[in-house]
């Protein structure tokens, strides 16, 4: 049986595999897949319940992608999908997500040195032959060869960025769900953290049939290997070596099992030695008394802080990095939650060469969210395809005031993403920028200056005074594309003098801002901003892993300037200019 987002995954990877296949991912048959789940996802349907005729009615699926979702549907498996899994294994593909390797040149990799995994594309780089292939050469080569230096792809405690993780969690905690007997389940350890990279999922499920539940997780889709199968513990490998492990435990001790298996370790030791203080014991079946033996506390983790005598420690700050002294103390400070944002101030339209929704749809996106403001911000014209003329700015602007009139319950704000040229220039002049009521500035290219470059670039871009907020400050994307370097002191600094605000943004790919670096500059007093980059009406849940970005770094609900009431929040952003 299998479920939409098993559908989702599957077209996702016949997107990337096809992609590998045609040598380019503006080929017509991956357009088509990524329009397919673009209409899935927008639609909010079960598709697993559609006929094909249904199907082909949703915007975005053509006769030949139904077939394929009804095949899906009825058998678990795609043919089409199986056959591109044989042509690029696992261990190939991966070698696509390393900058400097399109799917041109992995081919070419393969034809004529045949490369199939890291070990050999490692020993051609060693050998010198990479450089000799038609395109490549030596600097291609030495880049390809840091690249994959600095992502630390290499070695046998290779993590998971949380993106590839966070979909396959959230799909076995779906269908885990579903079964019966199973009255709760939640992922643990790194990934409920919300650590940027997983070295395995952990899922706990409370349930009072075992066996079904580990017959379950040994026979699903995304078990390409079970390495461990037994009365309450299953763990399998996914395909691209992905290990997961599900235990099942009674009802009664969900809490102290979630609390145990979220960790992290440094956080359970801690917590241990505040149970031994007490003379009592604390494992993952519960807080005991070590004379009596009996039960204090085990159904619910805040049961279990309680007793310890501390309040509740939120999952992604179980670090040991200061919250057990604090939460001993009754001094949590007031962590941002989902609860208190009201608004997103970095939201693309199909007015962005990258955008996927329109206006229309975005906004009232927005308004079922339950968002009191937001910030339109299309791209710069400075951004090649995706971004837009002055010209073409104003006509949107005109597009936007009407959605205003049709929806006064949100506040649209005409802004726009600017693009932080390599030497801090920002699009268009000082003039037509003032017509944006909010402006994000952002790195989009020239990622290997010297550090000493990228401070004074992203230093005179603060210093515009038509710049609210810097976004996604790093430019990384986790496990794929190292971020550019610069001196992080320097920037918070210009940031607190500016007021300009430090955008946290929610996408998995980036949660940039860093922790480290969010955490100093909430110390600075430097403003948070925490933003979905929505650039389809599927990414507006993004805002919840922005809010758990800013939680590790430390953030309190007044440090972050869109939980600030309309009025206060329109007042701050007109403050500099
Ligand atoms: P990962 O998988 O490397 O990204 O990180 P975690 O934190 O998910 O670590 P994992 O999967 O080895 O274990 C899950 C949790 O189980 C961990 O966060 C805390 C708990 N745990 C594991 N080993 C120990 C241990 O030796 N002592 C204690 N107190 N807790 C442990
Ligand atoms: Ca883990
Ligand atoms: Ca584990
Ligand atoms: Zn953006």
């Amino acid at each position: 049986m299998v479920s939409t987002r098993d559908v989702v995954a599957a077209l996702q990877e016949l997107a990337a595999l096809t992609t590998l296949e045609e040598e380019s991912p503006q080929s017509f048959k991956v357009r088509a897949y990524e329009n397919a789940i673009s209409g899935i996802q927008g639609s909010g349907k079960d598709v697993t319940k559609l006929s094909k005729s249904e199907l082909i009615a949703l915007k975005g699926i053509g006769k030949s992608t139904a077939d394929k979702i009804l095949q899906f549907v009825e058998s678990g498996s795609i043919d089409k999908l199986e056959k591109l899994r044989e042509a690029y294994p696992p261990d190939f593909v991966q070698l696509s997500k390393i900058p400097g390797i399109g799917p041109k040149t992995l081919k070419l990799m393969r034809r004529e040195l045949a490369i199939e995994n890291l070990d050999q594309l490692q020993a051609a780089i060693a050998e010198e032959k990479l450089r000799e292939l038609p395109g490549l050469g030596k600097t291609s080569e030495e880049k390809i060869a840091k690249a994959i230096e600095r992502l630390g792809l290499h070695g046998k405690d290779r993590r998971t960025p949380i993106s590839d993780a966070m979909p396959i969690a959230k799909r076995l905690v779906d269908a885990l769900s579903e079964l019966d007997g199973v009255s709760d389940v939640a992922y643990c350890g790194s990934l409920r953290r919300h650590a940027e990279t997983i070295g395995d999922i952990d899922i706990t499920v409370a349930g009072t049939l075992p066996q079904p539940v580990m017959d379950f997780i040994a026979d699903h889709q995304l078990s390409a290997e079970v390495i461990g199968h037994g009365e309450t513990k299953t763990s399998i490998l996914t395909r691209e070596g992905l290990q997961v492990d599900v235990r099942v435990v009674a009802p009664e001790e969900f809490g102290a099992a979630t609390m145990y298996f979220t960790g992290s370790k440094a956080h359970n030791i801690a917590l241990r030695q505040r149970a031994i203080d007490r003379g009592w014991l604390l494992n993952e079946y519960g807080l005991f008394d070590n004379d009596t033996e009996e039960v204090i506390a085990c159904e619910t983790e805040a049961e279990i802080y309680e007793a310890l005598d501390m309040q509740y420690v939120p999952p992604t700050v179980r670090e040991n990095t200061g919250e057990i002294e604090l939460a001993a103390d009754g001094e949590i400070p007031d962590f941002v939650t989902l609860a208190d944002v009201r608004g997103d101030l970095h939201y693309h339209t199909d007015r962005s060469g990258d955008g996927m929704s329109t206006p229309e749809d975005m906004i009232a996106a927005a308004v079922a969210f339950g968002h009191e403001y937001v910030a339109v911000t299309d791209h710069g014209v400075d951004l090649s395809i995706n971004g837009s003329t002055a010209e073409e700015m104003i006509e949107h602007r005109d597009r936007l005031r009407a959605i205003q009139e049709d929806n006064p319950d949100i506040r649209i704000l005409f802004g726009c993403e600017l693009n932080i040229g390599p030497d801090g220039s920002l699009d268009y002049d000082d003039g037509f920028r003032r017509e944006f009521e909010w402006n994000v500035a952002s790195v989009h290219s020239h990622f290997d200056l010297s550090a000493e470059e990228q401070t004074v670039r992203l230093i005179k871009a603060i210093s515009d005074p038509t710049v609210n907020v810097i976004g996604h400050l790093s430019g990384r994307y986790i496990g794929r594309r190292p971020g550019i370097e610069f001196d992080v002191d320097s920037v918070i600094e210009a940031l607190r003098i500016a007021d300009v605000g430090l955008e946290v943004n929610g996408a998995l790919e980036r949660l940039d801002a860093d922790a480290d670096v969010i955490r100093q500059a909430v110390r600075a007093g430097v403003r948070l901003v925490i933003s979905t980059d929505s650039h389809h009406v599927s990414e507006l849940v993004r805002m919840e892993y922005g809010v758990r970005q800013a939680q590790r770094g430390w953030a309190t609900v007044t440090d972050v300037a869109n939980t600030m009431q309309c009025d206060d929040f329109l007042e701050w952003s007109r403050a500099r200019r």
